[in-house]
């Protein structure tokens, strides 16, 4: 026997006892991760090693097992947020459209495929598509709700034509226990709430994608119910999220922080849910971030008004509006009143400036209005945003619109804040052992890592740099499943899969396949509490995931997770994939 592989064998056993000693339950399977959909074949190709201590490893056509190509393995680098030693293996020089796996040392990859020509469309629709699935206030239809044979149309769910105001929100017109009509919008996730701040967060990653790519996107057929309106799918599927995100605005300009019920409802279907729903308290932070989605809103129907008469202009009001009642009231912070146990997407103890900085800047893009621009300050710290660190959306949207706005203002802060964010996530993902820029594993890590590949992604479109686009690439493939967890973290893509995700829907559906299109929150050493500390497969933060309805905290899906992960496919069709008009 191959000395390697007996060396190898004997490693497993002593990890494998070592396992048992600590609290680990389940002994880790995987070594040899790949992209599990597959790669382009003009493109980089990397799969990711994992102790093999190893220095050859071949690629194999997936049905002969023929030895396709032999390479050599980079020298191994520990990581310490999956306490193991990786190698990258390196197969861009097989070029050959197939069907293969990665080997080395008897250990095997999953099955990923090497193609010419739309490897993520799939993706990139289906991703867009649980947005569709997440409608509340619709029939959800089998001819739009079919996967693979699999149907997942089901019965509305909230009408939410009586939405009771919470006395946190009342006003003297609109009185406690009196009722608005708020209909249509995205269940915020694996509950049926729907809160503004990540609402709003969710829409900036789709109106950007959009944004950096309108020919791709107008060409995108989602097939639901709106396609062939002449309006790009994306933008008709965002529109119901727009037009239930109108709702929350009060006669005043503030907004309501969230719609939801008083608690959380049983794993049951939308429309068997009959808690009551309430418009619960208002706060600037959702005041701002509704103000910077509508502006974006403003100039991308903008083009479409002969379809949806009003729309643009109605946003641009309406974003003004959010931004005066802030002005007047620039620190109403929010938290759970008593009572109150659904998500919070709360901001107490946090400075407001950040939600000033995005809101200010999507009003200067839109309007061109320089006093928009002299409210920002880019003294502040610009790192990866997420619903409560929202900065960064804006310099992202002014680093995309950065040509047309250098006619007003000097673009110079712009360009060196946008350029330092980039070279930041940039080193963050090549001194990275697994080439994925992420500092710290949390609640939703994917949703951080999605919209770090969304940032690497525009870097290279601003500054035509490739090393951009193959940190872009590299973080993509981590989603993709070049990650210590062997998944392919969207449900339905690659080989090994979530199942048994953290969402009424999936669960009360009860089917064998989950519904397609999600991205789980990820690995998240946090929270382990969930699902029982025990149960978790391992207590290194880049391992600690859970394929189990129970574990909230490292397998629930959200919109903004979904959101990044589907503008991330989609500038990965266009910069890695090359996409044009004539590539069908
Ligand atoms: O189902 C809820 C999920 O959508 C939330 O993200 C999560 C954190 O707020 O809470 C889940 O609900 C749990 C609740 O907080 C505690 N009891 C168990 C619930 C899940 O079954
Ligand atoms: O994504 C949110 C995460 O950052 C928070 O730590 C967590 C607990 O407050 O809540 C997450 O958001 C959940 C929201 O509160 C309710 N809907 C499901 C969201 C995803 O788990």
């Amino acid at each position: 026997m191959d000395f390697r592989i007996l060396k190898r064998i004997l490693g497993l056993i002593v990890s494998y006892i070592f396992m048992w000693g600590c609290f680990s339950l389940s002994a880790q399977v995987n070594f040899v991760r790949v992209n599990q959909i597959g790669y382009y074949a003009h493109s980089t190709k990397q799969a990711i090693l994992a102790n093999m201590d190893a220095t050859e490893f071949e690629v194999r056509e997936s049905v002969t097992g023929d030895v396709v190509f032999r390479g050599e393995l980079s020298e191994g680098k520990h990581w310490k947020q999956s306490n193991e030693t990786l190698q990258v293996a390196d197969f861009t020089k097989l070029t050959k459209p197939g069907k293969y796996y990665v080997y080395c040392l008897n250990e095997k990859s999953h099955p990923f495929e090497i193609k010419e020509k739309a490897v993520y469309e799939s993706l990139a629709v289906w991703t867009l598509k649980a947005f569709y699935l997440w409608r509340a206030s619709i029939d959800i239809k089998p001819e739009y709700a079919t996967f693979n044979g699999d149907d997942y149309s089901r019965k509305m769910g909230h009408a939410d034509d009586t939405v009771y105001i919470h006395q946190t929100a009342a006003t003297e017109r609109r009185p406690a226990e009196s009722f608005v009509s708020a209909p249509r919008g995205w269940y915020d996730a694996g509950d049926y709430n729907l809160y503004s701040v990540n609402a709003s967060v969710s829409l900036h990653s789709l109106a950007l994608a959009y944004e950096m790519f309108p020919a791709y996107y107008k060409s995108l057929n989602l097939n639901i119910p709106e396609s062939g309106n002449g309006v790009p799918d994306i933008l008709n599927e965002m529109k119901w999220e727009y037009d239930w995100l109108f709702n929350m605005q009060d006669e005043d300009g503030g907004v309501y922080h969230k719609l939801s019920s008083l608690r959380f409802c049983t794993m049951i279907m939308p429309d068997k849910d009959d808690l009551d729903r309430y418009m619960i308290g208002k706060s600037t932070a959702a005041t701002l971030d509704f103000a910077a989605a509508m502006a974006m809103a403003a100039r991308i129907y903008k083009e479409y008004d002969s379809i949806f008469p009003g729309m643009s202009d109605r946003a641009l009001k309406a974003a003004l509006r959010a931004w005066k009642w802030a002005e007047a009231n620039p620190d109403v912070h929010f938290k759970n009143p008593e009572g109150v146990r659904t998500g919070e997407y709360g901001d107490m103890g946090r400075s407001l400036t950040d939600e000033v900085f995005w809101a200010a800047s999507e009003l200067f893009i839109t309007t061109g209005d320089k006093k928009y621009f002299d409210k920002l300050d880019f003294m502040e710290m610009f790192e990866t945003p997420n619903w409560s660190v929202v900065n960064t959306f804006g310099l992202m949207s002014l680093a995309f619109h950065k040509e047309k706005i250098s006619k007003i203002v000097n673009i110079d802060p712009i360009d060196r804040k946008f350029k330092g964010l980039s070279e930041s996530i940039y080193n963050m993902c090549h001194y990275c052992p697994n080439l994925v820029p992420i500092k710290k594993f949390e609640w939703g890590s994917n949703g951080v890592i999605a919209v770090n590949g969304m940032i690497l992604g525009l870097a290279h479109q601003v500054y035509k740099s490739d090393k951009y686009k193959e940190a872009m690439l590299s973080t993509f493939n981590y989603l993709m499943g070049t990650n210590p967890t062997d998944y392919c973290f969207v449900s339905r893509f690659g080989t090994r899969y979530p199942r048994n995700f953290h969402d009424r829907r999936t669960t009360a559906f009860g089917k064998y396949e989950p519904m397609p299109g999600y991205l789980c929150g990820g690995a998240n050493p946090g929270q382990v509490a969930d699902c029982g500390k025990m149960n978790y497969p391992s207590s290194q933060p880049a391992r600690c995931y859970l394929d189990k309805v129970c574990s909230y905290s490292t397998n629930e899906i959200a919109n903004n997770w979904n959101a990044p992960m589907a503008g991330l496919a989609g500038i990965v069709e266009n910069i890695i994939g090359r996409w044009t008009d004539s590539s069908k």
